[in-house]
């Protein structure tokens, strides 16, 4: 596609918990939570999953027939790290096989080190209310850092921290679960931000070149123009698109937040938190509207009207991510390292007929969104490469098995992957930029 810089990375992204299966590992804070009755819409759990742990030859040569010139994965916490602080060699073994796969045929490991999944041992110490667990975090990058710190492109220290503070810790939407108040779930937000600092510390000591954070972001714009939604709207930007941003790069948090976190602030906190990261990964979805509620979590998202939806009843709204590109340019000036769309991509109803799954909406989706970031290049924007979400269907947390966002369709009995037509849209996108 014209009007992307030279070098530009073209990639696809998935997560541990949500491929792997639990085979070889210790128990997760999602394992646990998906056994609570209703926590997931399908009562499914990640257990088996794409059982990647077992056919990660095969989703190699996936890969490779995607052309993809890199590939973000993430590591579990919990296979490293199965009850406790004693690290598993077999549980390291897994990625560094992985890694030399994916080196072998030519497709640069981006590594994540926490999408969502912690030990379940280390919630039982108290999980990221207690800031104890901000310094097993770091020990962790550590141990991983060292072993396949030679072979990955890029790293990440985690994963949406905005989804896992909110729906983990306020709403109980997602693992842990927990329903904190307003005030004291600001503690774990503080101790994700301590945990990316420490984790960039310990990346950079093993030698790490190219260290980044990855957030969701999304405009908001007030659901009608009462004061009542435009304060919201206002309030959700701040936490969305500004909490786990302005600490790290420009040292402080928003100041409209800043009397929440005192309590889990001490004195040089913030220098670690915004010790310097080489890109800055954005996910990108939908936009929202809000509302104002009465109730311990003051406001909700909803999907503003008029918009086209996914199957997730998500807004499809590309504008919204030159939206956030340019905004993230504006709003931080030259403190702003590279971005990078590290996930993007949509959930349709995707059936398989005559074994083959066409889905035309999907590849109107990523078409629309591909030149929404080309639209943002062109504004001045310094964007790095796109990754869709995701290589195949899979776990896709508190809605189990139910909502697909795959290129390629995942066939659950059987483990049959099947390229979906957006698989042969991206292959061929990707060839024509080579
Ligand atoms: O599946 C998730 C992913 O784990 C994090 N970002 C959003 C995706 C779709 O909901």
């Amino acid at each position: 596609m014209d009007g992307l810089p030279a070098g530009f990375v073209w990639g696809v992204a998935t997560s541990a918990q949500q491929i792997e299966g639990a085979a070889g590992r210790g128990t997760s804070v999602w394992d646990t939570f998906a056994r609570q009755p209703g926590a997931v819409v399908d009562g499914s759990n990640g257990d088996i999953a794409c059982d990647h742990y077992h056919r990660w030859a095969d989703d190699l040569a996936l890969l490779s027939d995607l052309g993809v010139g890199a590939y973000r994965l993430s590591v579990a916490w919990p296979r490293v790290q199965p009850s406790g602080t004693a690290v598993s060699t077999a549980g390291l073994d897994f990625y560094d096989r992985l890694l030399d796969g994916l080196v072998a045929r030519g497709i640069t490991p981006v590594v994540n080190l926490y999408h969502w999944d912690l030990p379940q041992w280390a919630q039982d110490a108290g999980g990221w209310t207690d800031r104890e667990t901000v310094n097993r975090f770091a020990e962790y990058a550590a141990v991983v850092a060292a072993r396949l710190g030679d072979r990955v492109g890029t790293w990440s220290t985690m994963n949406e921290p905005f989804e896992n503070f909110v729906l983990g810790h306020l709403t109980g939407e997602h693992a842990p679960g927990l329903t904190l108040s307003f005030d004291a779930a600001f503690a774990v937000a503080h101790h994700l931000l301590l945990a990316h600092g420490l984790g960039v510390q310990a990346l950079r000591a093993a030698g790490a070149t190219s260290v980044m954070l990855i957030n969701s972001f999304a405009p908001s714009r007030p659901a009608s123009d009462s004061e009542a939604d435009q304060n919201a709207a206002g309030l959700y930007d701040i936490l969305q698109n500004r909490l786990f941003t302005d600490p790290v790069l420009t040292g402080d948090y928003p100041d409209e937040l800043a009397p929440l976190i005192t309590g889990a602030a001490r004195d040089g906190d913030l220098p670690t938190i915004a010790s310097p990261i080489d890109a800055l990964g954005v996910n990108y979805y939908s936009i929202n509207a809000i509302r104002a509620l009465d109730g311990p979590v003051p406001l909700e998202a909803v999907a503003p009207a008029g918009f086209p939806t996914t199957a997730f009843g998500w807004a499809v709204a590309p504008d919204g991510l030159t939206e956030t590109l340019v905004g993230l340019h504006q709003r931080y000036g030259s403190r702003l390292p590279p971005l990078v769309v590290t996930e993007n991509g949509c959930a349709y109803d995707d059936e398989l007929r005559d074994g083959c799954c066409d889905d035309p909406d999907r590849i109107a989706y990523l078409d629309g969104h591909v030149r929404a970031v080309r639209d943002a290049v062109a504004a001045g924007v310094d964007v790095r490469g796109y990754y869709v979400w995701s290589l195949y269907d899979n776990f896709e947390w508190a809605q189990g098995y139910t909502k697909r966002f795959g290129l390629a369709y995942l066939d659950y009995p059987t483990q049959r992957r099947i390229p979906k037509s957006s698989f042969a849209w991206y292959r061929d996108l990707i060839a024509d930029q080579s």
